[in-house]
């Protein structure tokens, strides 16, 4: 799977994701990330990629002109359209069916803005989901790309080692994930629970089942009211 970012930070993006199991899917090709700085595309003399706000107010609105043309340049090289997501927190919140659909495309633009958001008007040209990580506001769109890539691309076939390990986790089945144990037995006075030791594995999963739907109740009940 290959993902395009658009930033006026390039260098966020790749420091970020050049690390541990995204790093490694990188190296070994199961996941391609390209960091596209959207000022190599201003025609602005300055390299302007900014100006006030029509109307007035406070910040500043990233212009459509290199918008657009950083992302023509994708589709141009492609040869075909590819999904341009915007990281907006306007969008409808990421959540972990989201990763699972979108890890089944090869290609996806994902579209980082900055300052008080961009020119309606090439959103409207180019953007086909619009989507937030939270409802809280951030400085700009890198981090929620960031947060985006490492969720889908551990679900891209290949990039997790252990396959097995998305299947039982947090979520899959609108569970938290049960509490887990290593080693020493005994760590502080707390004991792991005995049936962990058991070498009872129907137990074993029995008992995990329970912890995950008791979590679930105790935290995030919101999941279970989901089903
Ligand atoms: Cl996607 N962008 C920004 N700037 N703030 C956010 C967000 C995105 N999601 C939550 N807050």
């Amino acid at each position: 799977m290959k993902f395009y970012i658009l930033t006026l930070f390039p260098e966020m993006i790749m420091d970020g994701l050049n690390t541990s199991i995204i790093g490694r899917a990188i190296d070994n090709g199961f996941i391609e990330i390209e960091a596209i700085n959207i000022r190599d595309y201003t025609l602005d003399k300055h390299n302007k990629v900014d100006d006030y706000p029509y109307g007035g107010g406070a910040g500043m609105v990233m212009q459509a002109q290199p918008v657009y043309d950083a992302y023509q340049a994708i589709v141009n090289r492609a040869g075909h359209k590819i999904p341009c997501i915007y990281l907006t927190p306007q969008g409808k919140t990421f959540y972990q069916n989201m990763a699972k659909t979108y890890a089944t495309l090869d290609e996806v633009v994902l579209l980082c803005g900055h300052y008080e958001g961009i020119d309606e008007r090439v959103l409207e040209e180019i953007v086909t989901d619009y989507v937030s990580i939270g409802d809280y506001v951030l400085t700009g769109g890198e981090l929620p790309a960031m947060i985006m890539v490492d969720a889908i691309a551990r679900l891209v076939p290949g990039v997790l080692h252990n396959e097995e390990s998305t299947t039982q986790e947090s979520f899959s089945n609108n569970l938290l994930e049960y509490p887990q144990y290593t080693r020493p037995e005994t760590w502080n006075g707390k004991k792991v629970p005995d049936i962990l030791l058991s070498g009872n594995h129907a137990k074993v999963d029995e008992w995990r089942y329970n912890m995950s739907v008791e979590r679930t109740r105790k935290y995030r009940p919101d999941l279970l009211e989901d089903n």
